[in-house]
């Protein structure tokens, strides 16, 4: 993995190398011996870097699955139109009644004019043209860069709108809060994450108190329903006898966030997206947390008997142990059927800030090997684990982003939460924690963070993996190289990979990737130009 470092980096400026190298890491396989990884910093100017931006990871990614959320952008059409349904994310209204906006792509069209003269007067009209044709629950603005440049205050806009059109309407509430979600605010999506998390917590969890009828009460963190998966979540856990109070936010309703504080346990899938919401429920309400993974069937069955554990009961164990029963031997028959196809086969995974960890489950339940995987925007604590916390660095670009002060609520804290989250923790029972990626991959493997495309194609030549995944920016130069590409954030369109069902989803698309004879007849850049070819031992 040295060797592979040193080829990665060899074409930079010393000072770019020197960056890179850090980001650039062999895994040990082992907990106690995994190296620092640099993350969550800037990328170098030139370097063509996977990343999206701030308002990408609040607009699109936390509040993008919100179907009764009028979610508007404030700034020119294109940021609006570009993160109108491209991630995916699938809902399902209760009744063809229901509020849906999800299919509206909602924005002020910010022209010159108003960048020269300030937006804010169009943005108040906007809002009341949703509103009047709309009369939804909520409206949500989305600041674009030119935004916070040109200093329109979305969120005196919001109070202001807020105010009069609820002292206008008194028989209708109506809900009205902004994000300075900037694409340039953070280094990556991430910091669209935590300025999501911040307002979502503040503006909407805790508004009513009607709590949902059942005995098992969970929110589902960071499961945004892409390709369907929160709907095979939701089927398994209703299966069980558990009731998914709310999840953040695939196939979600506002309604349902705002009661998502009387849930006796959080569950979190994506911790990189969703930690920060966790973490603040549980100093204001006691609601303790634990990580989840619906990735993989082995994973989703530990996932399952993990939240049974919890509450205790025997009823809902046993329930929980049946849900399992019905579901393994689908998928014990299509690895029996698969596996001798994809044994051995090698898989490299580049994906946002939690998919490139998931994903190593299902390839590992198909006997395959992860050689190389890297976040695009995720934090140290989601490569080394939280244990790593305390000593996470906070520079000029995390500061940017808001901290907020939170203290336990006088009346709603829930006092017993706690005591049998001490209860279980004497007994050995994980919560609140998380271990990474890395400690999990085997050694000699390498965890690369931001990979760009040099490196990807560096990799590509060098090890020749069977598979690579990533997202669209990356399928097509990978497929160049005649190499098979998976899409693993849109899933190219095919999915639920969740649960069990996706599981079996999952394999049969893989076996059929990495066995298909295609591949080969494609030259690599290299192959057709001698002079670009190297070799690598990698063993
Ligand atoms: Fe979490 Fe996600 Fe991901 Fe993410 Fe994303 Fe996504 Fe992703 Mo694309 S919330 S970190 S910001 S699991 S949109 S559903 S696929 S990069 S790995
Ligand atoms: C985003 C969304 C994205 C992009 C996917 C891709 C998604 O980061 O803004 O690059 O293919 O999952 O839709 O991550």
């Amino acid at each position: 993995p040295d060797e592979v470092r040193q080829e990665l980096i060899k074409k930079y400026p010393p000072k770019v190398a020197r960056k890179r190298a850090k980001q650039i890491q062999a895994n040990t396989g082992d907990e106690a011996s995994t190296p620092e990884i640099l993350s969550n910093v800037r990328t170098i100017p030139g370097i063509m870097t996977m990343r999206g931006c701030s308002y990408a990871g609040c607009k699109g990614v936390v509040l993008g699955p919100t179907r009764d959320i009028v979610n508007i952008t404030h700034g020119p059409i294109g940021c609006g139109f570009y993160s109108w349904l491209t991630r995916r994310n699938q809902t399902e209204p209760p009744t063809p009644e229901s509020e849906n906006y999800m299919t509206y792509c909602f924005s002020t069209d910010m022209n010159e004019n108003d960048i020269v003269f300030g937006g804010e007067n169009k943005l108040k009209q906007a809002i009341r043209e949703a509103y009047d044709l709309f009369k939804p629950r909520a409206i949500a603005i989305f600041s674009t860069c030119p935004v916070g440049l040109i200093g329109d205050d979305v969120h005196a806009v919001a109070r202001e709108m807020k105010e009069t059109l609820n002292k206008e309407n008194p028989d209708h509430f109506i809900n009205i809060f902004g994000f300075s979600c900037e694409g340039y605010k953070g280094v990556s999506q991430s910091a669209g994450h935590h300025i999501a998390n911040n307002q979502i917590f503040t503006h909407v969890i805790g508004l009513t108190d009607k709590p949902k009828e059942g005995k098992y009460k969970i929110n589902m963190l960071g499961e945004y329903n892409i390709g369907g998966d929160a709907f095979v979540i939701d089927d398994l856990l209703e299966r069980c006898g558990i009731t998914l109070v709310s999840t953040f936010s695939g196939n979600s309703s506002i309604h349902d966030f705002e009661r998502a504080h009387t849930a006796d346990l959080n569950t979190i899938m994506c911790h990189r997206s969703i930690n920060y919401v966790a973490e603040m429920m549980e100093i204001k309400y006691g609601i303790p947390w634990i990580k989840v993974n619906f990735i993989g069937a082995k994973e989703s069955a530990k996932s399952l008997r993990k939240i049974a554990q919890y509450f205790g009961d025997k009823e809902l164990m046993d329930r929980v142990e049946q849900v399992i029963a019905e579901e393994m031997p689908a998928v014990e028959a299509a690895l029996a059927s698969i596996k001798p196809r994809t044994e051995g086969k090698t898989a490299m995974l580049f994906v946002g800030g939690s998919r490139a960890h998931h994903y190593q489950d299902l390839f590992s339940e198909m006997g395959m090997k992860t050689l190389a995987a890297g976040y695009e925007f995720a934090h140290r604590d989601d490569y080394e684990g939280r244990r790593v916390i305390p000593s996470i660095q906070v520079d000029a670009d995390s500061r940017n982003i808001e901290e907020l002060e939170v203290c336990p609520d006088p009346t709603r804290y829930d006092k017993e939460l706690e005591a049998k989250k001490k209860a279980l923790e004497a007994q050995g029972y994980e919560f609140s924690d998380y271990k990474g990626m890395m400690p999990e991959m085997e050694q000699g493997t390498l965890s690369i963070d931001d990979l760009n495309q040099h490196e990807a194609d560096k990799l590509i030549e060098l090890y020749k993996p069977d598979i690579f995944c990533a997202g669209i920016k990356e399928k097509f130069g990978i497929q160049k190289c005649g190499v098979p590409m998976k899409q693993l954030h849109s899933y190219d369109s095919g999915g639920p990979y969740a649960g069990f069902k996706g599981a079996v989803n999952f394999y049969k698309e893989i076996d059929r990737l990495v066995n298909s004879k295609v591949w080969s007849f494609v030259k690599a850049p290299w192959n057709k130009n001698p002079e670009l070819t190297a070799t690598y031992n990698w063993e």
